[in-house]
């Protein structure tokens, strides 16, 4: 499991609540949002992280969820192409930083789309997610991009999974060989290799937790899941998310950590 230094974030803009979203849990409070950030900032410096503070984007209402536009790994970064039209133009605001620390990065090409929330790294092993937003072509572009830094992937089809968004939405791998799933995603024959932490009912949405230098960050208001892996010895931080939940987005999306 990679060990982090630093994490790039930006914190939800005046016009966050006009951001995409499939759930039906009312508008975000942007101050209770803003104030959800910063908790979660302090969360990824308690994991020895220093961040990269990027300024709110009002002009992209999602560009909060840094994670999707670019995938960082140890051996190479790649600038990704959002399968969500009004979310294009965030790679473009994201690419400068991007160049300072990735100097040769390289890029999703059109007709390509990924969002990097489907691209769950477990050690050498990327799952890329082919689901509405990450496209076939796209999830192809990124594992021969793998393929050249030495790393495998494979692809999980996730388009008639209706409660997920992203692959993340529902998987996370914690090191050790360990994944947390979602009853839906538990089954599938290409985790069969790991360890399964199975999400109880009901708490589908912590599946997306982050694990960071040996802690895991979890949402809040899940405590079968908490209770589950502090039993099997994680070091369990929970974070208040229900702003960032009404868009759609988890603990994972919100920050690029390398
Ligand atoms: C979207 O629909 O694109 C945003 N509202 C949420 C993105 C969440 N990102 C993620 O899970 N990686």
């Amino acid at each position: 499991m990679s060990q982090f230094t630093r994490a790039i974030v930006r914190p939800p803009a005046s016009t966050f609540s006009d951001g995409l979203t499939r759930v039906d849990l009312g508008m975000p409070d942007h101050n209770r949002a803003l104030s959800q950030h910063e908790q979660y900032c302090n969360a990824l410096t308690k994991c020895g992280l220093s961040l990269i503070r990027l300024e709110p984007n009002a002009d992209f209402p999602d560009s909060t969820f840094v994670e999707d536009t670019a995938l960082l790994t140890e051996r190479g970064a790649v600038l990704t192409r959002p399968g969500a039209e009004p979310r294009m133009g965030e790679v473009a605001a994201i690419e400068p930083v991007l160049r300072e620390f990735f100097p040769d990065f390289r890029r999703i090409e059109p007709p390509g789309t990924v969002d990097a929330g489907d691209v769950c790294e477990a050690g050498n092993h990327f799952f890329i997610g082919w689901s509405h937003r990450t496209n076939e072509i796209g999830a192809r572009q990124l594992a021969s991009l793998l393929n050249e830094w030495d790393y495998t992937s494979s692809l999980i089809d996730i388009r008639e999974i209706s409660n997920i968004l992203h692959l993340k939405s529902g998987i996370a791998f914690l090191g050790d060989n360990c994944l947390v799933a979602t009853d839906e995603l538990v089954q599938r024959s290409e985790f069969r290799a790991f360890e399964l932490i199975r999400v109880p009912a009901g708490e589908d949405y912590a599946a997306n937790c982050l694990s960071v230098n040996g802690k895991v960050l979890i949402a809040a208001g899940f405590p079968l899941l908490a209770q589950q892996l502090k039993r099997l010895g994680f070091d369990v931080i929970a974070l208040e998310m229900s702003e960032f939940q009404k868009m759609d987005g988890g603990l994972s999306c919100l920050s690029l950590r390398f």
